[in-house]
């Protein structure tokens, strides 16, 4: 359902005069805005398919409605946002949930989109109907030989897909890991997980990537065998060249300092991608930046100076995703939000006085560093992203567009009010 670009023209008209003003207003303090707008209109993030879906908790799930019945679907939803938005132009599917029928037809709907397919993501974490042997008690770590390879093939048919679609990398999330004490050979099941990569990594094109995730917590409650960035890291140096780690913001334990974590593995040349969304208890996947913005921006604020300091392009540099589930929100509107926040910390952190800072850190000018941090954070960066949309031909008000509009209507009125998506 591709929006008319007409309306969207008319949207921004009447927005015009007022976005003129603010744009102004910022544009008069900041020396570089034209090359920051520049930085932002070429930054995309990616949209997970199993996000289009109303999510659940293990109580319920409650659908909202016109949600995405098949993988044409679910491009059809990400070709939508990147309309509005157009930061939206990758969808990162999750098989066996997003099997393509045809891989001709689904490149040609995301190519009539604009949109790239990201990495590709494989689930060894549930058992699918028919499955020869379970992964109850994991995968890739399993004690059993059998199960193990049963583990790997799926992946090696996983980045069989993704090459028919064009990806250039694959992301591995376990569940593997123990709930009691006593339960695993902590060090045994590291071992196994190690060779099982191994097996998966030689499957990979030259020109992918294998993105590991880590997470310190759920669904093992004692341990998990890749339980923190160390561990990851670790795999990944042993590896090779073409492993990197994935960072999750859900996946730390309260208080971890996750910026931290960025700038080591990014001076490294490890850090490979991001799952972005927000959370207050764990794993909560909410809408990124809702919760803690400033972390946010700490972290786009080490990304830029990381990157830049390893000359890495930002928009191609690393792998930018989303990784989030919504059981309140129409989940279009949500991952509206989501790309907007990551948009503004990503200017927030270009805004930052880069000389100013190095100066302030080398005389250990504390209050200083703190000035200059603040006074980009507490810019209000939202015309800069606002104009980056409006060049790249988007909607200077996504949200108020996609209510305006009724899109949310007009997807139930073709799909459905009791439609289900697949994921989680
Ligand atoms: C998990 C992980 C991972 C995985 C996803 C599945 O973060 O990225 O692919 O959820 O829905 O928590
Ligand atoms: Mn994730
Ligand atoms: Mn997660």
């Amino acid at each position: 359902m591709p929006i008319n670009a007409k309306l969207i023209e008319d949207h921004n008209e009447q927005q015009a005069t007022a976005h003129r003003r603010k744009l102004d207003f910022i544009k008069a303090d900041l020396a570089n805005a034209d090359a920051i707008i520049q930085k932002l209109a070429a930054f995309n993030i990616a949209i997970p398919s199993w996000a289009l879906g109303t999510g659940g908790t293990r109580f319920g799930r409650f659908s909202g409605g016109g949600e995405p019945r098949n993988l044409e679907e679910k491009i059809e939803d990400v070709g939508l946002l990147h309309e509005l938005n157009r930061s939206s132009g990758a969808i990162s599917l999750h098989i066996p949930w997003d099997i393509p029928e045809n891989y001709a037809n689904i490149k040609a709907l995301a190519a009539q989109y604009e949109l790239k397919f990201d990495a590709v993501n494989s689930n060894t974490f549930q058992d699918q109907p028919g499955q020869a042997l379970s992964y109850k008690f994991g995968s890739l770590h399993h004690v059993d030989a059998k199960v193990r390879q049963q583990a790997v093939e799926h992946n090696i048919e996983v980045i069989r897909h993704g090459v028919a679609l064009g990806s250039k990398a694959l992301t591995v999330w376990l569940a593997d890991g123990s709930s009691f004490p006593g339960q695993l050979n902590f060090r045994k099941a590291f071992q196994r997980t190690l060779e099982s990569l191994q097996e998966i990594y030689r499957a990979l094109p030259a020109d992918w990537k294998l993105l590991i995730e880590y997470k310190a917590f759920e669904p093992s409650f004692y341990s998990t065998t890749i339980g923190d960035w160390g561990q990851s890291f670790t795999l990944a140096n042993k590896l090779g060249p073409q492993a990197y780690t994935l960072v999750d913001l859900g996946h730390h334990l309260a208080n971890a300092n996750i910026e931290q974590i960025v700038a080591l593995l990014l001076m490294e040349g490890k850090l490979g991608g991001f799952h972005f969304n927000d959370s207050k208890y764990a794993d909560d996947d909410l809408t990124a930046g809702s919760i803690k913005p400033y972390q946010l921006f700490l972290i786009f604020n080490e990304l830029v100076e990381g990157m830049d300091a390893r000359g890495l392009d930002h928009a191609t540099g690393l792998g930018w995703m989303i990784d989030a589930s919504h059981n309140l929100k129409d989940p279009l509107e949500d991952l509206l939000q989501s790309v907007e926040a990551i948009m503004i910390a990503y200017a927030q952190a270009l805004v930052v006085d880069r000389h100013a800072l190095v100066k302030a850190q080398e005389q250990n000018d504390v209050v200083k560093c703190q000035e200059i941090l603040h006074q980009a954070f507490r810019t209000d960066v939202r015309p800069l992203v606002a104009e980056a949309r409006l060049i790249a031909g988007g909607a200077l008000d996504p949200i108020a567009f996609f209510r305006a509009s009724e899109v949310r209507k007009s997807l139930i009125d073709r799909r459905g009010a009791k439609t289900v998506a697949t994921g989680l």
